[in-house]
């Protein structure tokens, strides 16, 4: 397949940082949230082995905040997600699915607790704002919506805690796993919090003072250059290997929570008041009838630009939605939402690829 450029423009936003990873070697973009994010800097597997075992610098500013502050700030947060945040603290993050009124999913940001009538929705790729706006506007509730300007850090690997404990000193690392705090670089406070859309550890910076925040991308360089630390970005093999799933590509709004396997974010036995509460009763009481699911390919390549139809026999059960080469598994892993009764592991399952059977095995997730 031929490669095309992408024609930026306003519309399609730039980060703080992208002068900075076009410098140092960003292969390719994709769009997120209106914004560039990168998506290689060369080899996936190469950037994937480097993760596992050093250190890298991720901008991920396209993980967009959507703020939402005043008296009705957490009444309406908490109408958008079906997880329960009554008894949420200020200083802690949570993965929220958000839920639009047929039960499906709209959204699954991090939802950070600046206060407690104050907030940030780190969003994944979908207009969020504007489903705020229009509950907001609907209920005539008392809160203040916009996009602050935030541009994400990501500090990710092994060796973030020793590259972040060198510049924001020992007590970086008594941060617990989804927690933030506010840490000093130079005399300007920042935001950390111990997240990051890796499962090799890590720290993501919420940048608002952007000329502090760019001093700080080059100090992270500067300090890691004995722990190997390279510019890097989120990585499909790493994030498939670790089951992070992404929006828009693993599931999105013609999916429920449960079909994603997020039925530990769902509350629907609190009394609390959220959107599609009683549609997701009524899809927990029927039960569903399809899941999520790992695949394994007999495959040594594959890239993915849409659904891929599944089959079992003659019959198709289901669609791949992502999937890469895994060097660990010698073989090509992929999500796939697979039908009843056909998700569970080491059912047999087959995909026709560029006119050839290939045949391949389903199991849980995550695959490490
Ligand atoms: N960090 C921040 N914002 C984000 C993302 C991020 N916004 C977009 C996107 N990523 C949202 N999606 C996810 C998906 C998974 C996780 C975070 C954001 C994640 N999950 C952990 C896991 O699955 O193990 C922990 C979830 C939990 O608390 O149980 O980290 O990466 N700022």
């Amino acid at each position: 397949m031929k490669n095309y450029l992408i024609a930026k423009s306003r519309r399609l936003r730039s980060t703080p940082y992208t002068s900075r990873i076009e410098k140092q070697g960003v292969t390719a973009y994709t769009v997120y949230n209106h914004m560039l994010l990168p998506a290689a800097f060369g080899s996936l597997e190469e950037s994937c082995d480097h993760l596992k075992k050093d250190v890298q610098v991720w901008d991920v500013a396209a993980e967009r905040q959507v703020e939402i502050v005043g008296k009705d700030a957490a009444k309406l947060v908490q109408l958008m997600t079906c997880r329960d945040l009554s008894k949420s603290k200020i200083g802690r993050c949570y993965y929220c699915p958000i839920i639009d009124e047929n039960g499906k999913m709209v959204n699954d940001p991090v939802v950070l607790k600046l206060d407690e009538n104050r907030f940030w929705i780190s969003i994944a790729d979908s207009d969020v704002i504007f489903f705020a706006k229009g509950l907001a506007h609907g209920h005539k509730f008392d809160v203040n919506i916009f996009e602050p300007n935030v541009d994400i850090i990501a500090v990710q690997g092994p060796k973030s805690f020793a590259l972040m404990e060198k510049i924001f000193g020992k007590k970086i690392l008594d941060l617990k796993f989804f927690g933030f705090d506010f840490y000093d670089f130079q005399g300007t406070k920042h935001l950390i919090a111990r997240s990051g859309w890796s499962k090799q550890g890590g720290f993501e910076i919420y940048v608002e003072n952007t000329s502090s925040g760019v001093e700080l991308y080059d100090q992270l360089f500067e300090k890691g250059k004995d722990l190997n630390v390279k510019a890097g970005c989120p990585n499909l093999i790493e994030r498939i290997e670790s089951g992070l799933l992404s929006y828009g590509n693993d599931f999105d709004n013609n999916d429920n929570p449960y079909e994603c396997g997020f039925e530990k974010y769902v509350n629907i036995d609190s009394d609390i008041e959220f959107l599609g509460k009683e549609k997701l009763k009524e899809i927990k009481s029927k039960g569903i009838e399809r899941k999520l699911m790992g695949v394994i390919l007999d495959l040594e390549k594959l890239s993915i630009t849409k659904s891929l139809d599944i089959y079992e026999n003659e019959k198709k059960i289901g669609d791949l939605r992502s999937a890469c080469f895994s060097p660990h598994f010698e073989k090509v892993i992929g999500i796939a939402m697979i039908s009843e009764p056909f998700c569970k592991a080491s059912q047999t399952v087959y995909l026709n690829i560029d006119d050839k059977k290939v045949s391949g095995k389903v199991c849980d997730l995550p695959f490490i």
